[in-house]
């Protein structure tokens, strides 16, 4: 006769893992000041990482981003104040550009599925001979990882 296990059914445990994997990733946002540090998008209640970035003359804020493989990224870009015309343009594994869209002062949402990698964003906008909007440093990089 089989004695009556104490130890919780294989389920349970790694249940318990996932949960571990979860409060590891949480606690993977960097706390140091936002300046060369990478900004984690954020994981809302639906499952789905989100991120605002802002494009002005001539930065983007934040201009790094790291998000998580695996999970839906919505980027939620949107221009600051100003005249001159800006563009988001993603670029991904291929170097071809897996978004490009016209900056607006409405938020405007990009639905991002790219594996673990690092990709550069940029505004390619330029005035006549002037430089580009990405050499002036409108440019970041969004980084993908593996949890
Ligand atoms: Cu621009």
């Amino acid at each position: 006769m089989r004695p009556v296990s104490a130890s919780p059914p294989r389920t349970l445990a790694s249940r318990l893992a996932a949960a571990g994997c979860i409060a590891l990733s949480v606690a993977w946002a960097p706390n140091l000041p936002a300046q060369d540090q990478a900004v984690p998008a954020t994981i809302d209640n639906d499952g789905v990482q989100r991120i605002t970035i802002i494009g002005g003359s001539y930065f983007f804020r934040p201009d790094r981003i790291l998000a998580r493989a695996g999970q839906p990224l919505h980027l939620i870009v949107r221009m600051a104040e100003g005249i001159v015309p800006h563009r988001f343009v993603l670029d991904g594994p291929d170097g071809k550009p897996v978004a490009d869209i016209e900056l607006a002062t409405t938020p405007k949402t990009v639905q991002i599925d790219l594996p673990p990698g690092q990709y550069p964003f940029s505004c390619p906008n330029r005035l006549l001979m002037f430089k580009s909007h990405r050499e002036r440093g409108m440019s970041g990089t969004l980084e993908i990882r593996n949890e």
